[in-house]
């Protein structure tokens, strides 16, 4: 089964795959937990090209990019584990794709598609859980325990967060778009609840749909 989490930074991804991964460890189930962009020596690579560059990607570079981190994670680690029978849960996949360079970026959302679809190999999660949140809350909350500036133009923040407030918003659009178009897939919840209640909605709606 693959799971995959969405939402932007911030919105508590992480908190709940590390809660959700002891949930299911808990339940004698084969857990593989990993993240995009990233995942394998080559796409840990690219990773760091495109969060750390202090130089402009541009939109198509940067979907390419993203494109490539994903064929070497699908093709190398993820379709394998499936076959195996390993629950994978993943730290976003390519519906962060279509939110961030589609309506963050701007980039056509046909000829996105196209290049998700030669990406993933048709890899399709079984469930998507999008945890929603402003994006001023979310920056609010990943940086409060810091003592940096709470503004997108920071020099703290990595090239993608450094994108503006204005990015984050289309962003965030493109989640509740998707949502609308796939609702089959998508688990929206809120993400301003306290862990406890997410991580228990996130339980129920799994137990509910495979008797996990
Ligand atoms: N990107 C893209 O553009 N296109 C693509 O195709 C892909 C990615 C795959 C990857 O960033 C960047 O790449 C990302 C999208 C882009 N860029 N941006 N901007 P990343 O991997 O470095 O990080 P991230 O995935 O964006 O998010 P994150 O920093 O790891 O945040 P998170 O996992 O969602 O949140 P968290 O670390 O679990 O929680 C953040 C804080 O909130 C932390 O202090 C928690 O204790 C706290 N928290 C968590 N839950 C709660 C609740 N419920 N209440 C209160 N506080 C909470």
């Amino acid at each position: 089964m693959l799971i995959t989490f969405e939402g932007i930074d911030g919105a508590g991804k992480t908190t709940q795959i590390n809660k959700l991964v002891t949930y299911l460890t808990s339940q004698n189930r084969e857990v593989l937990t990993l993240r995009e962009p990233g995942g394998t020596e080559v796409a840990e690579k690219i990773r760091t090209i495109l969060l750390e560059s202090r130089q402009d990607i541009s939109p198509i570079g940067e979907l390419l990019l993203f494109s490539a981190s994903r064929t070497e994670l699908v093709q190398q680690v993820i379709v394998p584990a499936l076959a195996i029978g390993k629950t994978v849960i993943l730290d976003r996949f390519f519906d962060s794709t279509t939110a961030y360079q589609g309506y963050g970026r701007g980039i056509d959302l046909t000829l996105l598609q196209s290049i998700i679809d030669i990406s993933t190999c048709g890899t399709v999660p079984d469930i998507t859980f999008y945890l929603d949140i402003e994006p001023q809350e979310a920056l609010h909350r990943k940086f409060a325990k810091t003592s940096i500036p709470l503004t997108f133009e920071n020099d703290e923040l990595d090239r993608m967060e450094r994108s503006g407030l204005e990015f984050f918003q289309n962003v965030r659009r493109g989640y509740l778009d998707l949502i609308s178009c796939n609702k089959d897939r998508f688990v929206c919840i809120n993400a301003l609840l306290p862990e406890a209640t997410i991580q228990r909605q996130i339980i129920t709606v799994l137990e509910e749909r495979f008797h996990a």
